[in-house]
């Protein structure tokens, strides 16, 4: 994992980096970004049993960008309007006019005051055959937690993400090294007709595919978050065309459980072409960089042309739902090496909830990319 030598004190000093400074000069990653995140403002989520606030919040984007601004990174631009097509790429019609709708039809049920959350689920033997009338009912045939409430802006949220992602993708195609989707709500969770763990549209995927369908031959999707990216996984099973590798706590232990195992290897055109590399509850950075080398050497032996990188930062050792144990120097050392992979990489943020340090984490990694 080398790099260059960082410097915490110049950079703990909130200054852009301009001349005089120990520090390489941080030339520019484009940041998209849009104010639209903050229409989904869930008000509860359920954990351990009972309604808790939301961990998924607004400030958690706010705090990103205000570091981003304060270290020089950027310039921070607007996504451009993409419309349906590049959703339905990757997500099904009916899923996309479910989450459309889902508000409008909550509030004629119960009304505007409660978020719209999921109160049962389809088990093995019971039938998905028809998508059901009822609001409550199609809340749960389309989601698989309870973690994830539906608002009164979370459609154009979520949009707007996606927006920043496909933006993204965009510059990646023109040429740039790197670009950053700052998007909210995350994205990785998200399968190709379901919601969950805090995600509605797969920011990600949807920009892999959009490299794809731009020309670009070969796309590998690493993700970093703390979580098992169970929708990227899902969305690219089948394809040799896109590699997915993910590193994460394992699924034994930690959501999502269902899936995320090491011994998931992807089906058909995609086999061999899905990466699960699981680590124990604890990991710190030692266990971490080991593991990001192997998924390194997996993306470069693959021929990826492009890289997206979900970037959550969940693995912070202060993060509240999450328990490995990476320091904010650490996120750093993630930068660099994901660097080293050597391709055009598009960043796109998943989660970390340790609001008050998610801006230095975040930062770190576009920083520790860029001194490479
Ligand atoms: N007791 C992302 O990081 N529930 N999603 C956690 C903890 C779901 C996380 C409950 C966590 C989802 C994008
Ligand atoms: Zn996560």
């Amino acid at each position: 994992m080398a790099g260059r030598r960082y410097d915490e004190a110049a950079f703990r000093r909130s200054e852009p980096f301009r001349g005089g400074e120990t520090v390489k000069k941080v030339n520019g990653v484009i940041v998209i970004h849009s104010e639209e995140h903050r229409l989904q403002a869930g008000r509860s989520e359920l954990n351990d049993g009972q309604l808790v606030p939301c961990y998924e919040k607004p400030a958690r984007a706010d705090i990103v960008r205000a570091r981003i601004e304060a270290v020089g990174l950027g310039p921070v631009v607007e996504p451009t309007r993409h419309g349906i097509d590049p959703l339905e790429r990757v997500h099904d019609a009916g899923y996309l006019g479910f989450l459309r709708t889902a508000w409008d039809d909550w509030v004629a049920e119960h009304g505007a005051d409660i978020d719209a959350l999921p109160l049962n689920w389809v088990a093995p033997g019971m039938s998905r055959r028809r998508v059901p009338r009822s609001i409550d009912g199609r809340l749960g045939f389309y989601s698989f937690d309870a973690g994830t409430p539906i608002t009164a802006g979370t459609w154009r949220a979520a949009t707007s993400a996606a927006d920043s992602a496909l933006t993204g993708a965009d510059r990646l195609r023109a040429g740039d090294r790197s670009a950053f989707a700052l998007c909210r709500p995350p994205g990785h969770h998200a399968g190709h007709a379901f919601y969950g763990g805090y995600c509605f549209l797969n920011n990600a995927a949807i920009a892999a595919q959009s490299l794809r369908d731009g020309g670009v031959a070969r796309v590998a999707v690493l993700d970093v978050d703390y979580h098992h990216g169970n929708g990227t996984q899902e969305i690219f099973w089948e394809r040799g065309d896109v590699l997915f590798v993910s590193i994460h706590a394992d699924p034994a232990d930690e959501f999502p459980y269902f899936c995320g195992h090491a011994d998931e290897s992807g089906a058909g055109a995609g086999e061999g072409a899905n990466l699960n590399l699981t680590l124990p509850w604890g990991t710190d950075w030692n266990g971490y960089a080991q593991a990001l080398a192997v998924a390194a050497a997996r993306v470069r032996e693959f021929g990826a042309d492009a890289l997206v990188l979900s970037l959550g930062a969940d693995t912070y050792g202060g993060d509240p739902i999450s328990r490995f144990r990476l320091l904010s120097e650490d996120f750093l050392r993630m930068g660099a090496a994901i660097a080293g992979i050597g391709l055009p990489t598009l960043f796109v943020l998943e989660g970390g909830y340790a609001v008050d340090d998610l801006g230095v984490n975040v930062a770190n990694v576009l920083t520790g990319f860029e001194q490479i």
